[in-house]
C-alpha cells in the first residue's frame, strides 16, 4: 500500500458549506429547479474556451503517445489533464449544489465519438447495473472538450423520465453499442420528448441516474470529446461489489463505506495504472454478472 501513500494527495480541507437546498454555489433555483424536475441540466459553464482547447490538446498529445481515449474507464485515476478537470472549481460547484459539499468521485470515463463512426449508446437508466445508491445522492456530468450537437452524437435525454425510478431493461449486446451489455429500455416511452444534450467546449451537462438517455452515431467530420465522471456522497451504498473504492474530491468522509483512490501525480504512472485496472477488471466483473465468457471478452472494452 506503500505506493497508495505516495500518490495520495489528500482533497483540501474544505469548510462544510451550504447543503442542499439553502444556498447554491452556482446553480440559480432554476437551475436546480430544473434537475429537479427534468433529471437534466445543462448548458453550465464550467472552462473558459480557451481552457477547454487547452485541454483537449493535452488530451489529444497524449493520445499521439498512447492510442485514443475511446471509452477509457476512471481516466482520472491515470491521466493528470482529468484529475485537474475533475477538481475544477465550477463543476465541483455545481455538483456539490445537488449532492451536498462531501464529494467522493466514484466513476468517469471519456466518451468520445470519431468522426463518421457507428459507436451509439442504446436508450437506457444508469444506475441499472451500478449497484450504488440511493439516486438522489449520486450525479453524472458530462464535460464537452470539443462542440457537441445532434450531427456528431450528443447525449439525447428525456426530461422527467426519472421520477418512475428503474424500469425493465434487456441486454441486447451490440459491437457499436458503448454500453457493457447493450442495455436497453423494453418498454416503449415518448422518444419524441427527448432533447439535445448540445454543449460548447468547456460546458457540461449534469444528470440523475434514473432519467431516459441515449445517443446516436457520430455522422459529421468533427471529433465528439467528452468527459462523463460520477460524483457520489459518502453516505451512498455499493450493495452489488466488495471493495469498491471512489475518490474523496471535496469535504469529509464520514461513511468510509469506499476505499481511497489515490491522485496521479504524472500521467500513466505503472502504480496508477495498475490501480485502475485492476478497479476497473473488478467493475466489469459486476457489471457483466450472469454474462458468458465469450460475450465479455467480446464486449469487455466498454463502459
Ligand atoms: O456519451 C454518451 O453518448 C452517453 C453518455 C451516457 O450514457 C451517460 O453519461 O450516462
Amino acid at each position: 500500500m506503500e505506493f497508495l501513500k505516495r500518490l495520495f494527495r489528500s482533497a483540501p480541507p474544505v469548510p462544510t458549506g451550504p447543503t442542499r437546498g439553502n444556498v447554491a454555489k452556482l446553480l440559480s433555483p432554476e437551475q436546480v429547479a430544473r434537475y429537479d424536475d427534468d433529471g437534466v441540466v445543462f448548458p453550465i459553464d464550467v472552462l473558459t474556451p480557451d481552457e477547454a482547447a487547452d485541454y483537449r490538446a493535452r488530451l489529444e498529445a497524449l493520445e499521439a503517445r498512447h492510442g485514443k481515449m475511446k471509452f477509457a474507464m476512471k481516466p482520472y485515476l491515470t491521466m493528470t489533464l482529468v484529475d485537474e478537470l475533475a477538481h475544477a472549481p465550477r463543476l465541483l460547484d455545481a455538483v456539490e449544489d445537488l449532492v451536498g459539499p462531501n464529494l467522493l468521485l466514484w466513476d468517469g470515463a471519456f466518451i468520445n465519438k470519431e468522426p463518421q463512426t457507428r459507436n451509439f449508446v442504446s436508450w437506457h437508466q444508469d444506475l441499472t447495473y451500478w449497484g450504488v445508491g440511493p439516486a438522489e445522492q449520486i450525479v453524472s456530468i458530462w464535460l464537452a472538450l470539443s462542440p457537441v450537437m445532434a450531427e456528431n452524437g450528443c447525449m439525447k435525454v428525456v426530461p422527467g423520465s426519472h421520477r418512475d425510478g428503474i424500469l425493465p431493461h434487456a441486454d441486447r449486446f451490440h459491437d457499436d453499442n458503448v454500453l457493457s451489455r447493450g442495455q436497453e429500455l423494453v418498454d416503449d416511452f415518448d422518444k419524441d420528448a427527448a432533447v439535445d444534450v448540445v454543449l460548447k467546449p468547456g460546458q457540461m451537462s449534469l444528470h440523475h441516474g434514473h432519467v431516459i438517455h441515449s445517443s446516436n452515431p457520430n455522422h459529421s467530420d468533427q471529433r465528439r470529446i467528452g468527459l462523463n465522471l460520477q460524483f457520489i456522497a459518502p453516505s451512498v451504498r455499493q450493495r452489488e461489489m466488495k471493495n469498491d473504492s471512489a475518490m474523496l474530491i471535496r469535504g469529509r468522509d464520514d461513511h468510509q463505506h469506499f476505499a481511497p483512490e489515490p491522485r496521479p501525480i504524472i500521467d500513466f504512472a505503472m502504480e496508477s495504472v495498475a490501480f485502475a485496472n485492476d478497479i476497473g477488471a473488478r467493475r466489469q466483473e459486476m457489471l457483466f454478472r450472469g454474462v458468458d465468457e465469450q460475450k465479455q471478452r467480446r464486449y469487455g472494452a466498454a463502459v
